[in-house]
């Protein structure tokens, strides 16, 4: 249970604002407060604890009373419930605290009471008696329980992705992996041969180390046409014009979201928390489905589309040449001073590429009670053309470049304040909790303060002017460039059109990120504006997809 708390708060909340500070961390070597729940993470304040086990308790609480079984019963049920390592996790935790929790429970009923006896809830960053024992590596699980601290698992599961955004098995070390999680092949195509560094997705480089015919780029086409006496990949795709997709971006851009299941205690059962460690491994986020990279296939319950699937339709020689660099937390000035450099592609030996250049609130968006965090306009000048002059460094030519401008967050306030979250407040209690703790990820936006929206919207629009400006102004050799409105407006008309309402579109745990259905509605709207505006940067479609589907079938899939 306490387990549950740790993974779904600490890798929401902590990651969507604590990665962000990270990654300022890394780059302008600002020194924050330390986390409470991991070194080596930050925290903006003390609030992430308070977030963290009132949310937990509350599921608990909840659990208790709808089972009609004791705290004591219900922590152990949900620990019961978690994956592996993150059920030794929340038995140690329980076997630490258990006994408090439950007596405070008897005591106080609430379990926002319960963290207060806990001392979680503080107006100051002082650390929760919880926490603080775990960074000082004080606490000692009951030895009957367990053998060994499953903490250590824990922080390092977490490490592993906030420090570098590249995939972590990676043996050729060129940016593509064979594994699937940890930035592998559910953010990049897979890399069909991990010990050639010449053998990758997008590549147009015909490695003869390789051996002659063998499949470079992974997109599951090989072999020799004895009769031609040509490549199947020559003469297939050869004249095809192959381009590969790739996402820069935010959290949006990753498609972060939070089952809400794992926070509705009416639903929790064996079965709730199954994949858990693999999504945390993705960092809570699911390129898979996203709009831009999205390779999974489509479902009743799970529609999925994307950039990527319809240029591999259109060729599919255009088969695992996918990106997704995208990072919770991230804004204009992490891509220009880090994220753009984990994009993989040689500009003389890979094919060119359709890249997003997504960034829809960071740059407004913080726990921060301000206007000064937020980016100024010269600032996102500045930092977009650094990240332009580098993509000119790296894109091969005839690239192209899509800016897709910051998001009207209003629609979140107006479509969800006086709605239910699945924890059991509505929106308006759960932003002003969060804001109250320090811990919203955008309090410009998830704010009762009328004046504040439209401050914090008027800001994003000014922001999103300047890539037309920069579209008007500068010329760069390897791509041209596109501009357009983050289309939620118009993804929701077409919503509500066919009979859907708003806030079926919003990510329900966090109440700020486009869920699945709006990525799937976004990539349809992109798809359409680019075939009408240009038509020809989306390449022909390739009169040999039937062959080579004939020929290759799925062409080695995806994983
Ligand atoms: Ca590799
Ligand atoms: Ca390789």
């Amino acid at each position: 249970m306490i387990k549950y708390i740790f993974v779904s708060l600490v890798l929401s909340l902590v990651l969507v604002n604590a990665i962000k500070v990270q990654l300022s961390t890394g780059t302008q070597g600002f020194n924050r407060h330390p986390s409470p729940f991991i070194p080596g993470l930050n925290n903006a304040g003390g609030g992430y604890t308070c977030v963290t086990c009132t949310l937990i308790l509350s599921v608990v609480e909840q659990y208790s009373l709808i089972h009609e079984k004791s705290v004591d019963a219900a922590m152990d049920d949900i620990c019961g419930f978690l994956p592996g390592e993150m059920s030794k996790l929340c038995t140690y935790m329980v076997s630490i605290y258990g006994n408090e929790i439950v007596q405070y429970f008897a005591e106080v009923q609430h379990a926002d009471d319960v963290c207060h006896k806990l001392n979680n809830v503080t107006a100051d960053v002082q650390p929760s008696p919880l926490v603080s024992g775990l960074h000082k590596g004080k606490v000692h699980p009951h030895p009957s329980k367990v053998n060994e601290s499953p903490l250590d698992w824990f922080k390092d599961l977490i490490n592993r992705f906030s420090k570098d955004h590249s995939p972590l098995e990676d043996v050729d070390g060129d940016k593509f992996s064979d594994e699937i999680t940890f930035r592998g092949y559910n953010w990049r195509g897979r890399d069909c041969d991990d010990l050639n560094n010449q053998v990758y997705p997008g590549s147009k480089y015909n490695n003869p180390n390789a051996g002659p015919y063998t499949d470079w780029n992974c997109n599951g086409i090989k072999g020799l046409n004895s009769t031609s006496n040509i490549g199947y990949e020559d003469e297939l795709c050869g004249n095809s014009g192959p381009m590969g997709v790739i996402v820069v971006g935010d959290s949006a851009g990753a498609h972060f979201s939070i089952p809400p299941q794992w926070l509705t205690a009416s639903e929790i059962n064996s079965t709730t928390y199954n994949g858990m460690i693999e999504i945390i491994a993705n960092e809570m986020d699911w390129p898979q489905r996203s709009t831009y990279t999205g390779w999974n296939p489509s479902t009743n319950e799970v529609p999925v589309d994307s950039i990527y699937l319809r240029m591999r339709e259109r060729n599919l020689c255009n088969h695992r040449d996918y990106q997704n660099t995208a990072v919770n937390g991230a804004d204009s000035h992490d891509v220009a001073f880090g994220l753009a450099q984990t994009i993989a592609r040689n500009q003389e030996t890979d094919a060119p590429v359709l890249l997003f250049l997504e960034l829809i609130g960071n740059d407004v968006c913080s726990s921060h009670h301000d206007f000064d965090h937020m980016t100024t306009v010269d600032e996102f000048t500045t930092n977009t053309l650094t990240t332009l002059q580098y993509l000119d460094t790296v894109l091969p030519s005839g690239s192209h470049v899509v800016f897709v401008g910051l998001a009207d967050g209003r629609v979140l306030w107006n479509s969800l304040w006086n709605r239910t979250h699945p924890i059991g407040a509505t929106y308006e209690q759960v932003y002003d909790f969060l804001n109250c703790l320090d811990t919203s990820p955008c309090w410009g936006w998830m704010n009762p303060n009328e004046t504040v929206r439209d401050f914090t919207s008027e800001r994003a629009a000014n922001l999103s002017l300047v890539y037309n400006q920069i579209i008007a102004s500068h010329t760069y050799q390897h791509f041209d460039m596109q501009y357009y409105d983050f289309p939620f407006d118009a993804i929701n008309a077409e919503w509500i059109a066919q009979g859907g309402q708003t806030w079926q579109l919003i990510e329900p745990v966090d109440g700020f990120h486009p869920n699945q259905i709006a990525n799937y509605l976004i990539a349809g709207y992109f798809w359409d504006q680019l075939t009408q505006d240009h038509p020809e940067w989306l390449g022909s479609i390739n009169p040999n997809n039937q062959l080579i589907q004939q020929m290759f079938g799925d062409q080695g899939g995806y994983n």
